[in-house]
């Protein structure tokens, strides 16, 4: 495991992070835990065996969150207002905040069990808010949805294409999730060729079931949309990042070596925007 180090974090939270480095709901908790200035282990999984994910009950999904050696957060959207939650709350443990989220039981499209956190895009406080700062927060949860729903959504359409494209963005995932440490040699041009076939296919299959026509042309309304949103902030949150750009900041994080990101969002108008977002996480500038 890697440990990212920030000597300000004095929350004595122990965070170890089980993800994919390339993992665009694994980059909205790095955007975040990097830009509030946490420490924290990161561990890569495996993505075959997943023998790392041994103590969560079940789940096999990244991220996973671990604290105190032994508390297990799900659902990067989940843990994110969690986190965010603990912060603005001094006086709370982390296990009360973790007792605002209750879940409760649903079915997802498969009709499989699942567990549901009705207010996982909430942050609370404590304090009465004024119906500007309540607007401010209902724009935030929407953008966060929409980063959820729609825009992560885009993205295997866009960086598995083509077959060149698909096989370009699996080289790119064994230089980032570092396979060499998980896959022998032979493992890896087998992992690389396998899994840039399969999610070729996924890519199709996703494009239709979500109704992208041309997945370039929807990366690229997406992009204008969020700037026309934007407007003259600087930011979605104002002059400080909030939770929305942190996760679209991630979520665009997750393909930044691919061909979609050089051809599209590195020509858009947003690209000053994801710039701003970066040097603002890149120096913990949130951290307390
Ligand atoms: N809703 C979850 C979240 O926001 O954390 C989605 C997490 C998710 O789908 N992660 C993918 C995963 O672990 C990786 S991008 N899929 C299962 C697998 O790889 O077997």
């Amino acid at each position: 495991s890697r440990r990212i180090i920030n000597e300000d974090d004095h929350t004595g939270l122990k965070l170890r992070l089980y993800q994919y480095q390339s993992c665009p709901f694994c980059c909205k908790i790095r955007a975040l835990l990097d830009y509030y200035g946490f420490s924290y282990d990161i561990v890569e999984v495996n993505p075959v065996s997943k023998k790392e994910l041994s103590g969560t009950n079940g789940y096999k999904k990244v991220p996973v969150l671990r604290l105190h050696d032994s508390t297990y957060l799900m659902e990067s959207s989940l843990i994110m207002s969690q986190l965010a939650t603990f912060l603005q709350n001094e006086k709370r443990s982390i296990e009360e905040i973790i007792d605002m989220y209750p879940a409760i039981d649903s079915f997802d499209e498969n009709g499989k069990a699942i567990k549901k956190h009705p207010n996982k895009y909430f942050t609370m406080l404590e304090k009465n808010l004024s119906p500007a700062e309540l607007a401010k927060q209902r724009e935030e949860r929407e953008w966060r949805e929409w980063v959820d729903e729609h825009f992560i959504h885009l993205i295997s359409p866009n960086v598995y294409r083509s077959m060149e494209e698909s096989l370009e963005t699996f080289k790119s995932f064994e230089v980032a999730g570092e396979w060499e440490r998980i896959f022998s040699h032979i493992e890896r041009i087998f992992a690389v060729a396998l899994g840039a076939t399969v999610m070729y296919f996924i890519g199709k299959r996703l494009k239709k079931k979500h109704n992208i026509v041309d997945e370039r042309q929807s990366l690229h309304d997406a992009c204008e949309k969020w700037m026309d949103a934007l407007g003259s902030r600087k930011f979605m949150g104002g002059d400080q990042p909030n939770l929305a750009d942190l996760a679209l900041y991630g979520a665009m994080n997750s393909f930044v070596g691919c061909r979609a990101f050089k051809e599209v969002i590195a020509k858009e108008r947003i690209s000053t925007w994801y710039m701003r977002v970066k040097e603002s996480v890149e120096n913990s500038e949130g951290r307390q």
